[in-house]
């Protein structure tokens, strides 16, 4: 039986700024990924400090929710059968400069701040970055 998985992603600001969305879309797509809901909107510097609560003590965390906070996002609910897995695969490296070649990053990242996607990284994150975005009603089938 298959078990269908959801997960999260975000076309960060650099990467609107850079007309790289109907690109991103694309990949989703062509790489087996159901678009279950998408929007795009701006984010306060508050509500970026809210999702990236997990890195608060790290040093690039001012730096990460100016960023964030900088312009407008694309975020989408995904889903497919190890959606999680696959998407950060479709991803690549946070750090573009060690980023294979055919993933998203490789293509759109400029450096590993301005890396132009983010993507859920476990089970756990994904519920809470998708209840994050989306409202129970938006993501029904
Ligand atoms: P990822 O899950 O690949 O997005 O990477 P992380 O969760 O490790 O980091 C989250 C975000 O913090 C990255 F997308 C970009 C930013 N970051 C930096 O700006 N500098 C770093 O050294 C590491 C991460």
């Amino acid at each position: 039986m298959k078990t269908l998985q959801r997960t999260l992603t975000i076309v960060k600001p650099d990467a609107v700024k850079r007309k790289a969305v109907g690109d991103i879309i694309e990949q989703f797509e062509k790489n087996g990924f159901h678009i279950l809901a998408m929007k795009m909107l701006e984010i306060s510097k508050h509500q970026a400090e809210q999702f990236y609560a997990v890195h608060a003590h790290r040093p690039f965390f001012n730096s990460l929710t100016d960023f964030m906070s900088s312009g407008p996002i694309v975020v989408l609910a995904l889903e497919k059968e190890n959606a999680i897995a696959d998407l950060r695969k479709l991803m690549g490296a946070t750090n573009p400069a060690q980023a294979e070649e055919g993933t998203i990053r490789k293509k759109w990242a400029a450096t590993i701040e301005y890396n132009a996607i983010h993507g859920s990284d476990a089970d756990e994150t994904a519920r809470f970055e998708l209840s994050f975005f989306f409202a129970g009603y938006e993501l029904a089938q």
